[in-house]
């Protein structure tokens, strides 16, 4: 009787070869141990062996079936972890191919031309301010000497949000902030950001642009300050050979104010003039309603239009380019510093 469960468990041995695949594995655990299983129908031959023999014989049958599951399953492993090397080599990571080639972005020209600003006067020793986009109608005006029935008030068309809020009409405000919390002491800020006016969109205009404050203020600061650091600016944009031209003009804010052209060469080799700015000594009332006494400070600021900046220095030919995404103009600024 163990004879011949031995030559069952043998006869399953000797059918063992390595091109078995999963399924033949299988078969053969169905051949053996299924309910019709050459070991299974064995098991009858127990009702004929009298008693005292039986547990012998069952425990023969249970040996030979955990030994024929043991070479199957061991069978199964060897092919799993044989397909899964095979799996492995095939997805070996070649780090010596080229990496993908992800699309590189570009900074905005007005990020370029804000950025170069930021450069310049900080290291004139400026700090660069910020202010509220939404902003109360105290700062962008009253504390600009624009009071409610100014007539110059309507030299900004503005977005009104609330009767005393709006989106700030230039970055003026942002003097009026800085001077309220530097209580009295000496300022030197530049405050870049966006503005916004009612203005028809074209060319040279657009109902949301982007302007840069410049603002100083000191005991002895005098309008030949502001012309050389204003001339000293458009050198380092547009390089050495430029001049600018100032021109009497009015802001409630300074007085005396004026607007300031950079030279520039056209095509017949002209010297021609291009505005770029407004500027001017801190009108008196502005520095009062800041908490600077005018007896003892003085102050210029000045009021760039970025667009303006970066038409001339990259030669752009509508502002509407700086606002419509399109990629074919946004990356011609790849590299540019
Ligand atoms: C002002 O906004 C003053 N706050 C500037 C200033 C500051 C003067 C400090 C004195 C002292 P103005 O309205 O001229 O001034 O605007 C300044 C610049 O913003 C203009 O020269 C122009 O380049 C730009 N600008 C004005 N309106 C628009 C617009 N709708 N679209 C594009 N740029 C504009």
């Amino acid at each position: 009787m163990k004879e011949k469960i031995d030559s069952i468990v043998t006869s399953l041995n000797d059918k063992i070869h390595p091109d078995l695949t999963l399924n033949d594995l299988e078969a053969l655990r169905v051949e053996y141990l299924g309910k019709n299983g050459i070991l299974t129908s064995q098991m009858s031959l127990i009702r004929t062996l009298p008693n005292e023999e039986k547990p012998k014989f069952g425990q023969w049958i249970n040996d030979a079936k955990l030994s024929i599951e043991h070479v199957i399953t061991e069978q199964k492993n060897i092919l799993l972890t044989k397909a899964m090397n095979e799996q492995l080599k095939k997805e070996t990571l070649d780090v010596t191919m080229p990496g993908l080639n992800f699309k590189k972005g570009s900074l905005h020209p007005l990020t370029l031309v804000t950025q170069d600003l930021e450069d310049y006067f900080i290291g004139l020793g400026y700090k660069v301010a910020e202010g509220p986009e939404l902003e109360l109608d105290k700062y962008n005006f009253e504390m600009m000497n624009l009071a409610s029935d100014h007539p110059a008030r309507e030299m900004h068309d503005s977005f009104y949000v609330t009767q005393n809020t709006l989106l700030r009409t230039h970055t003026s405000p942002i003097q009026a902030r800085y001077m309220e919390k530097s209580k009295g002491q000496p300022i030197a800020i530049i405050a870049p950001g966006k503005t916004y006016r009612r203005d028809p969109d074209d060319r040279t205009h657009s109902h949301q642009f982007m302007q840069c404050e410049g603002l100083v203020i000191d005991k002895n600061v005098t309008f030949a300050h502001l012309k050389e650091t204003l001339l000293g600016m458009a050198r380092h944009i547009f390089g050495e050979e430029r001049t600018i031209r100032l021109r009497p003009s009015y802001f409630p804010f300074t007085e005396p104010s004026v607007e300031v052209d950079v030279s520039y060469v056209d095509s017949d080799g002209k010297t021609e003039w291009i505005e770029v700015l407004g500027a001017g000594m801190v009108h008196p009332n502005v520095l009062t309603m800041g908490g600077y006494d005018p007896k003892v400070y003085r102050g210029f600021a000045f009021g760039i239009g970025l667009e303006r900046i970066a038409i001339l220095k990259y030669k752009i030919d509508d502002i509407r380019q700086f606002y419509t995404n399109d990629l074919r103009f946004l990356n011609q600024f790849k590299g540019v510093l």
